[in-house]
């Protein structure tokens, strides 16, 4: 089907809706990115994904060429022009074009692209069943080098994940940081239920800032659990009552075996199901 693609404020048939060769996006992956959901075409906390998206941008000195204001506007705009309702909305923005070298200084038009279609959804025996997952050995990037709360434009570090956790037999990789320690899947947060309380990594584990991992967190602990966001071992993976992850194409996902060993009774928890079922009413609300 054939959607509306809105690009610095024009809007072009998905056909149609181009960038140069040139850009440094494509050349470099020079720029940023957000992953959105809208529910019965309302946007799911469109305004925490545009500052992320603000954020990354600064975090690589780009500059992003209209207010958040206006961003969350013509999101807006793209939900209703596409007739959206439960929808996946990308909005990127890329340095633009420039020539055949690295130099940002030679690009002086950045391209903000937004793009609204239908949600493709997981199938539905990953939320029954629960998922199998791998610890790779590609670690997250290294927060001196790159860091990961840029939701930047190069993927490879969690692509290179993904391919290892295939090649497994598993649809998604967990991947540990320099130190070690557990960080995230390839387009997932993660979280362990102990003892009637959640753990998930910190954001200096190297992580990005999940806005649905905020949601749940604010919903458990709106619900008097206690959710500590504290350093975590594959130890600590491998004996947690329950594993699950976060994501706004996931929702909330029970994870039931990781490295071969099986989480708890080996079936999705109580405590994610119910968190689940509580994050879909939030997000529907
Ligand atoms: N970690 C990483 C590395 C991610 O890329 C998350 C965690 C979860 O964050 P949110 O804010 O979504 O709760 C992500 C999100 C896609 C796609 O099209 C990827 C994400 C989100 C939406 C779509 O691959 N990644």
């Amino acid at each position: 089907m054939s959607r509306q693609v809105w690009i610095n404020g024009k809007l072009y048939s998905s056909e149609d809706a181009r960038v140069s060769v040139f850009d440094h996006g494509l050349l470099y992956g020079d720029g940023v990115f957000e992953g959105l959901r809208s529910y019965g075409g309302k946007v799911f906390r469109l305004h925490e994904h545009v500052v992320r998206l603000f954020e990354s941008a600064k975090a690589i000195w780009l500059e992003i060429p209209l207010t958040q204001q206006a961003l969350c506007d013509a999101i807006d705009q793209m939900v209703k022009t596409n007739e959206i309702e439960d929808g996946y909305i990308r909005v990127i923005v890329t340095r633009g074009v420039g020539t055949l070298g690295l130099d940002p200084r030679k690009c002086n038009d950045p391209q903000v692209i937004i793009i609204a279609d239908a949600i493709a959804l997981y199938p539905s025996e990953y939320y029954e069943n629960g998922l199998e997952i791998i610890t790779v050995s590609v670690n997250r990037n290294h927060p001196t080098a790159l860091s990961p709360r840029i939701k930047s434009l190069n993927y490879l570090n969690n692509i290179l994940a993904k391919i290892e956790g295939i090649q497994s037999g598993c649809i998604e990789a967990l991947m540990l940081n320099h130190k070690g320690e557990i960080a995230e899947c390839t387009g997932d947060n993660i979280f362990l239920v102990k003892q009637g309380e959640l753990r998930t990594p910190p954001l200096d584990a190297g992580i990005l800032a999940g806005i649905t991992r905020e949601a749940v967190s604010e919903i458990a602990e709106g619900i008097g659990m206690d959710v500590r966001r504290v350093a975590l071992t594959k130890h600590d993976v491998y004996t947690a009552d329950e594993v699950f992850l976060t994501g706004t194409a996931a929702e909330v996902v029970p994870v039931v075996k990781v490295d071969s060993r099986s989480i708890g009774d080996g079936k999705p928890g109580p405590i994610t199901c119910d968190l689940k079922e509580r994050f879909q009413a939030l997000a529907r609300l």
